[in-house]
This record gives C-alpha cells, sequence and structure tokens, in this order.
C-alpha cells in the first residue's frame, strides 16, 4: 500500500475526535454544567502541579498560561486523535482503546471537581459513544477501497464528502450547544440589570494624587485590574441562586441569599487588594472602592466559638483559602463585596460576592464567587495555596515601586520628576525614599491616603546629569518598619527588595 494512503486515515481519526469534542461540548453547555470535559483536565492537570513548578511557568509565560494549557491539550487530543485514525487502518480495537483511555482521564477530571455530580458524566459519555460509533462508520468507504482497489478513488471521494459534513455538523453542534446553553450570557445580563442602591461612586479623595504624569492612577480602574485565579473558564453564578452558607464552630449555622446579604446594609472603603506573587516592581496590586457587607456582623451573627482561629472559605469553583478570625473580626471591615468601583463585580472579580480583608494577601483572604464559610482551626485545614508551598498566614509586606521613569527610559537633563507608590495595608505609610546611584536615601513627597488600608502615590525631583544611571525606592511604615533592601523569592510569602530602575540621561 501507498503511503499517501495514510493520509485519509488521519483524517478520519481527526474529524472523528473533533465530533466527540463538539458533542460533549454541546451536551456540557446544554445540561449548563459549568466546564467542558477538555476545561476539566486542565484545571486537574493545575491541580496536580506543584506550586513552585506552576510559579515558575507563569512567570515565564505570564498571563498566557491558561490559553497555552488548554492549547497544549488540544494539541495531545490531535495527536491522539491521528493516532486512532491510523489504527483503523489494522484494527478495529486498538483505535477503541484510544477513545476508553481518553475519556476515562476525562471522567476522573470531572469528578474530582467540587460537588461533581453523576449528571457530569454525561458529556463525557457523549463524547464517547461519538467516538466510538463514528470512526468505523467513517473509515467504511475507505476499507472498502482497500479491499476492492479498482473502487478506491470513488471510496474516497465518498469518504471526503462524508468527513467534510461531520466536519461542519460537529461545529454546528457545538455552536447550537452554545447558544442553547448561554449561562454565562444570563449572568452578564443579570449583572448589568442589577441594581445596587446603597452603593454610591466612587470619589477619590482630593490629596490623593501626587499630580506626576504616568504615575499609576491612585484608583484602579476595574479593566486595569489584575486579575489572579485558578478558574479556567469564569464561574457564572446568579445572584437569585447564590448561597454563602456559614457553618462549622458556630452556635447557629446560618445559609444567606444575595437578598438576605444586601438586607444587612453595606459598608463602603478603599482597600488596596495585591498578591503574594507580585514581584518587587510588579503589577499584581490594584486599589479599589468596595462595596459589601461586614464579615464581623454577620460572624457575630452565627457566635463563633471561642478555640476556633480561622474561616476556611471556599469559592464556587472549589477554590480555598484560610482567614485568620481576628482579621476578619476586628474593626478594619473585611467585607463581603458586591461592588467595585461603584459598579457590581465584574464576572472575573467575583461576581456575585467575593471576600475583601484588609492587609493581607489575596491569596489567603479575597475568595471571588464565595460560597462557604467555615469557622474552624488551622490546625484541622490546608487550603489551596498552603498545600502547595504558601505560607498559611499572608499579612501584606511593606512596598514600593517606581512608576517614572520606566525602566530603561531615555530623559532629558535637568530636574526630573520621580514617582510611584507605596503600600502597607492596614499599617499605612510613613514615608518613602529614593536614593540616586546607590547614594544617600532622600526623603520623596507623599500623597494622602484615606485609610491605612490603602496604597499611597510618592514623588521627587532629582537633577538628571548626562550618562547612565539607577534609582532605588523604599518605603517606612507608620510602626517604623523601613522596607528591607534584602532579595527574597514571592514563594512562601510574598518578595521583599527594594525596586530599582535605570535609565540614561541624553546630552545637552
Ligand atoms: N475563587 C478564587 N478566588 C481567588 C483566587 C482564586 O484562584 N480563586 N485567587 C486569589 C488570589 S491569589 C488573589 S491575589 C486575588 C486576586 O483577585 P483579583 O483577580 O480580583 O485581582 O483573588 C484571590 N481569590
Ligand atoms: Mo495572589
Amino acid at each position: 500500500m501507498h503511503p499517501s494512503s495514510r493520509l485519509p486515515w488521519a483524517l478520519a481519526g481527526v474529524v472523528t475526535g473533533v465530533a466527540g469534542l463538539a458533542t460533549s461540548y454541546a451536551v456540557a453547555m446544554m445540561l449548563t454544567i459549568r466546564e467542558s470535559p477538555v476545561v476539566a483536565v486542565a484545571e486537574l492537570v493545575i491541580r496536580l502541579t506543584p506550586g513552585a513548578v506552576a510559579e515558575r511557568i507563569i512567570g515565564v509565560v505570564g498571563q498566557l498560561d491558561k490559553p497555552l494549557l488548554v492549547a497544549g491539550i488540544l494539541v495531545f487530543l490531535l495527536a491522539m486523535f491521528t493516532l486512532a485514525g491510523l489504527m483503523a487502518r489494522t484494527s478495529w480495537v486498538r483505535p477503541q482503546l484510544v477513545w476508553l483511555g481518553l475519556s476515562a482521564i476525562g471522567m476522573v477530571a470531572v469528578l474530582v471537581q467540587r460537588g461533581a455530580q453523576a449528571v457530569d458524566l454525561v458529556p463525557v459519555l457523549v463524547g464517547l459513544v461519538t467516538w466510538v460509533a463514528l470512526l468505523p462508520a467513517l473509515t467504511a468507504p475507505l476499507r472498502m477501497g482497500i479491499d476492492h482497489p479498482e473502487l478506491e478513488s470513488r471510496e474516497r471521494r465518498v469518504f471526503l464528502m462524508v468527513a467534510g459534513v461531520l466536519g461542519v455538523a460537529a461545529v454546528g453542534v457545538a455552536t447550537a450547544g452554545r447558544v442553547v446553553g448561554a449561562g454565562r450570557r444570563h449572568v452578564v445580563e443579570s449583572r448589568r440589570l442589577l441594581r445596587l442602591d446603597e452603593v454610591t461612586p466612587p470619589e477619590p479623595p482630593p490629596g490623593a494624587s501626587i499630580g506626576v504624569r504616568d504615575v499609576s492612577p491612585w484608583q484602579t480602574p476595574n479593566d486595569d485590574f489584575y486579575l489572579i485565579d485558578t478558574a479556567i473558564s469564569v464561574p457564572a453564578v446568579e445572584p437569585k441562586d447564590w448561597r454563602l452558607r456559614i457553618h462549622g464552630m458556630v452556635d447557629r449555622e446560618l445559609v444567606l441569599t444575595y437578598d438576605d446579604l444586601i438586607a444587612r446594609g453595606l459598608t463602603e472603603a478603599w482597600v488596596t487588594l495585591n498578591c503574594v506573587s507580585n514581584e518587587v516592581g510588579g503589577g499584581l496590586v490594584g486599589n479599589a472602592w468596595w462595596s459589601g457587607v461586614r464579615i464581623a456582623d454577620l460572624l457575630e451573627e452565627v457566635g463563633v466559638r471561642g478555640d476556633a482561629d480561622c474561616v476556611l472559605q471556599t469559592s464556587e469553583d472549589g477554590w480555598t483559602c484560610a482567614t485568620p478570625l481576628t482579621t476578619l473580626t476586628d474593626e478594619r471591615d473585611a467585607m463581603l463585596a458586591v461592588a467595585m468601583n461603584g459598579r457590581p463585580l465584574p464576572l472575573e472579580h467575583g461576581f456575585p460576592v467575593r471576600s475583601i480583608v484588609p492587609g493581607l494577601y489575596g491569596y489567603v483572604s479575597a475568595t471571588k464567587w464565595v460560597v462557604d464559610f467555615e469557622v474552624t482551626r488551622f490546625g484541622d485545614v490546608a487550603a489551596f495555596w498552603t498545600q502547595r508551598g504558601w505560607s498559611e498566614q499572608g499579612p501584606v509586606k511593606i512596598a514600593s515601586r517606581i512608576d517614572v521613569p520606566r525602566s530603561g527610559a531615555d530623559v532629558d537633563p535637568g530636574p526630573l520628576e520621580v514617582g510611584g507608590l507605596a503600600w502597607k495595608q492596614h499599617t499605612g505609610i510613613a514615608g518613602v525614599e529614593i536614593a540616586l546611584d546607590g547614594g544617600a536615601w532622600e526623603r520623596a513627597r507623599l500623597a494622602e491616603a484615606p485609610t491605612d488600608d490603602t496604597w499611597v502615590q510618592w514623588a521627587g525631583t532629582i537633577d538628571a546629569t548626562p550618562g547612565d544611571h539607577s534609582l532605588r525606592v523604599r518605603a517606612i511604615g507608620r510602626d517604623g518598619d523601613v522596607q528591607t533592601g534584602a532579595v527574597a523569592d514571592v514563594v512562601p510569602d510574598g518578595a521583599t527588595g527594594w525596586h530599582t530602575v535605570e535609565f540614561s540621561v541624553r546630552d545637552a
């Protein structure tokens, strides 16, 4: 047999494979199961990846990590589909083993998800049936061609026609499923129609801006706010379906609906949120006007037992974090936020409800799509990132950043306005100092911050003389803490070190 005849067999495998993905995707969408099996597998891979490895990968590919992972899985699938098609030339059984193997991976991935139900297996089974039934049907004309060489070219035309029709049908089925499911679009619509009467629009305090061009704005717009989470597809939670269960070491368990929550009245505050994975000088930090319900009041309502020391928070997609009780019950107004910068939470920032706790990194506090509060003890639980080598406790470390000049900038000689931001939430910033070319620390000017829970802009003027220079910054907390220059990695509890930028001054 001439080698070119392999091609249609490979094509048959790919068309069958894609058709099976399409039917399983369509069924998942129609049953409004949150994820297709492929996405479930991607989430399983994320769960199984050791924290340090994940961190390094994110360091290299940045926010592209998830699209790359899904793309990688699809490439792997295409290879397996091709293999199954080629196997079908000589064996009836072996391609079925490929389909069974792939389905088994899909089933495991679906079943280990939080709150998995038997119905979640349906999309995988539909995909499997599609695969098993379609490949023999599709390859029948090719087999005819082998058995009756005189018919080969005719059979091949038949095959190509059938494959083409199936390919189009697969796309059609997937699209139809999307249209029928449309769960996410409903939530987008619910969010658009949602009226939160008590939410007031953000008004940054007049003194918050230092007035230096290109320093990041004191208020971070929602669209520019960094995004960090392990969810491949953004959970779509309708406010009317949302519940928060508060249970564990409490006197009276409580299940709140969205309306129950809002009925308790809103508190509002500027709070800066940052990620423990933020590198020195990095952008995984933002400041927003949050509106929500005080967690302290809710915990008082349920009656927390004396020997509890944390709340294990769980999100709709099964992510967890453990937050110290003291930070949820003291005067800092930790909240279940429903609005961000005066608008209902964007879906990707946790709609309809997320936690915000001033003074803690997001990974131990800021649960998006939060659905469960278990009052418990640190000794009895292990949260998502803690299981992966990050610290149990995550108070934010003092930090400062230079926004102007940018690293590598070319500037004119003369007086140069420099500036940036500094933060140590729930302690506050007392001062910022800058040093040019490793010289003495000089005091920078500080803008105003409404509370100790936000970052503060700073600025300074330096004398820029022609040549290459470096500028570094450090902050001093209201508690007297001077930001250390000792370099520490983001793992296990946040980076330290002075942000330094290199820049050049042109000749006069
Ligand atoms: N459900 C869920 N909530 C989560 C996370 C997550 O992976 N899943 N990541 C946390 C981390 S590590 C951070 S830094 C903040 C980021 O919040 P943002 O994406 O709104 O900026 O969310 C926290 N809440
Ligand atoms: Mo984070």
